[in-house]
């Protein structure tokens, strides 16, 4: 008999619901319900509406619910390093702070007085991201917070009365230790935090509670963990690039690589799913061209054949630039960029579309060059999972820029993996990773050229 998993998957700018029925040998995967994420301007700062996300979520489970009867298990992942304060009665405090608001900038002054940059990434192994956990709490008025819970582990206390904090998201709070995987303690009391403001620590795939008779199961609830679960690999020698809003790209590893050389290549190590590593590198990703969508009110489809016809390579970008983090005014901060490197001004959309992808297809090329030396892991060829894997000039580009072929799909890895985890859990599915992997399909292969 089928069994039917419900993926609760919120990105920055929309939240789905994907349904994933495990049948014969097939795991069908269905979006049942998707719904806009609008950050609100309140109290000066850039936050999440999460009550609506939540209602979203709740509306989501009620339409999978219409269309397979019961649920065996639902799971919630989504972007990382936020969250919400609770007072002691169990109510939220406010809405949760968005991290590209750009109120860090003390948090990370204060952080980095107490323990310095290179201290703490020999302990935590987190890249620098003026938005880490770590730099926004140190903004924070505590004394009246009773529980600091991610935003996944937030939604799952509102579905279930339960608190916890799952391992692969408290890994992006730059305050895990990678080795062990438990709370930094030393970092804890340096920095003056209690350690049991955070509920305790659980592992992806096990029960977090029941919504309405449901299971709920903690999954590998940073999407990007999610998303790397469902890379469909078949050997150890692979890179993927986890293509959304941001793009993450790097390796899965053992063990954590914990160098200076690490550190200055702004290499992170957060934690996967069966203890795995994710060895990576923020790149802006999407966000670059859904700013300058926005920025110049037009489409996707009319800015991607644009920028097919446009001159290749003509000025590239940084595409790891923290100037590009803020929302708003994209277009111009590119040009900008390009002036200020003495490079050609982009004279059209098309132009501009083109420069983005050209950048995104070289930070690519750079980070998976840079992970391979700093892990001594070689790869042969590159998944390109998540809504890009839609984008074939951006994987014929990556193709190109990597000289590696580039397996695009499935662009809904992050439901997938989500669903696999939950699927295991139940007792449905058994094995490792790889074994999950095998389940994942809807891929195309660019070859380079
Ligand atoms: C992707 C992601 C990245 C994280 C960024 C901010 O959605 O989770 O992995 O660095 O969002 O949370």
């Amino acid at each position: 008999m089928a069994a039917v998993f419900a993926a609760v998957d919120l990105g920055a700018s929309s939240g789905r619901v994907v349904t994933g029925r495990l049948g014969a040998g097939t795991l069908e995967l269905a979006e049942v319900h998707r719904f806009a994420n609008e950050p609100v301007s309140e109290g000066g700062l850039l936050r999440w509406d999460i009550r609506k996300l939540h209602k979203g979520l709740t509306d989501g489970l009620r339409a999978a619910a219409d269309r397979h009867g019961t649920l065996d298990g639902i799971g919630i992942d989504s972007w990382a390093v936020d969250y919400g304060l609770l007072d002691a009665s169990g109510s939220l405090i406010a809405n949760p702070v968005h991290y590209r608001d750009p109120r860090t900038a003390a948090g990370v002054e204060r952080v980095h007085a107490v323990v310095p940059p290179a201290r703490l990434y020999a302990t935590t192994g987190i890249q620098f991201q003026p938005f880490n956990t770590v730099f926004q709490l140190a903004t924070e008025e505590l004394s009246s917070v009773a529980d600091i819970l991610l935003i996944p582990d937030l939604l799952s206390y509102w579905l279930t009365g339960e608190k916890g904090t799952e391992r692969t998201n408290a890994s992006t709070t730059g305050l895990l230790d990678p080795r062990t995987g438990e709370w930094s303690a030393g970092l804890f009391a340096e920095l003056g935090l209690a350690a049991e403001l955070f509920p305790p620590l659980r592992d992806p795939g096990v029960l977090a509670g029941s919504y309405e008779g449901c299971p709920v199961y903690t999954v590998g609830s940073h999407d990007t963990a999610s998303a790397v679960v469902a890379v469909p690999a078949t050997s150890d020698r692979f890179a993927y690039i986890s293509c959304g809003t941001w793009s993450l790209v790097g390796l899965e590893l053992d063990e954590p690589v914990l160098t200076e050389e690490a550190r200055q290549a702004n290499f992170t190590n957060e934690r996967g799913v069966d203890g795995k590593v994710r060895f990576l590198r923020n790149v802006m990703g999407l966000w670059l061209l859904q700013e300058v969508q926005r920025d110049l009110g037009l489409g996707l489809g009319y800015l991607l054949d644009s920028a097919a016809r446009a001159t290749p390579g003509r000025s590239i970008v940084d595409a790891t630039d923290p100037r590009f983090l803020p929302p708003g005014d994209m277009a111009a901060r590119i040009t900008a960029a390009c002036r200020e490197s003495g490079q050609p001004e982009p004279r059209d959309p098309g132009e501009l579309a083109r420069c983005v992808l050209d950048s995104l297809a070289l930070a690519y090329r750079d980070a998976l060059s840079d992970a391979v030396r700093l892990s001594g892991r070689p790869i042969e060829a590159v998944h390109l999972v998540g809504g890009g894997a839609h984008n074939e000039l951006l994987c014929r580009l990556t193709a190109d820029a990597c000289g590696l072929p580039v397996h695009a799909g499935p662009a809904e890895a992050t439901a997938a993996g989500n669903l696999l985890v939950q699927a295991r859990a139940a007792g449905l599915l058994d094995g490792g990773l790889r074994e999950l992997r095998s389940w994942v399909r809807g891929v195309r292969t660019y070859l380079p050229e």
